[in-house]
């Protein structure tokens, strides 16, 4: 789609500080970083939200769960026993959630203390 923002930095019409990436889906660093370590992973097809993308391609939506595990991974967040020191991975749908672009993007947010519930 030519007019998300999402979709322009896959084309790389906008830059993006990419830590990782494969055939169908993109890690970036967030421009706004809410902790050490603030990632969105999404997937380079245009998806709306979560529910979205998995009714369309379930088996995209596990490469781009897999891809935020193999960010924490390589941000030092987890070990290969998947233990200490932790992440959470994030996604806002709606206005209310506080979702501001309407392509399917997962938070990996670590390398802090993560309050609970989030605002
Ligand atoms: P959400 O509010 O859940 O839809 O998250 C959208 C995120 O996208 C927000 O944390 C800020 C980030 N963001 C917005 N514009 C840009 C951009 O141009 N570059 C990058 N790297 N991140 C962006």
């Amino acid at each position: 789609m030519s007019d998300c923002l999402f979709c322009r930095m896959v084309a790389g019409e906008i830059p993006a500080d990419v830590v990782h990436q494969t055939d169908r889906v993109i890690a970036f660093r967030d421009i706004n970083p809410q902790a050490p370590t603030h990632v969105l992973v999404i997937p380079k097809e245009h998806h709306r939200n979560l529910g979205a993308l998995a009714t369309a391609d379930a088996g995209l939506l596990s490469e781009v769960v897999l891809a935020a595990r193999d960010v924490a991974r390589q941000e030092g967040l987890v070990d290969d026993g998947g233990v200490e020191p932790g992440y959470r991975v994030v996604t806002n749908t709606g206005p209310q959630a506080g979702q501001s672009v309407d392509h399917l993007h997962l938070h990996v947010l670590g390398g802090r203390g993560l309050g609970w519930p989030p605002g």
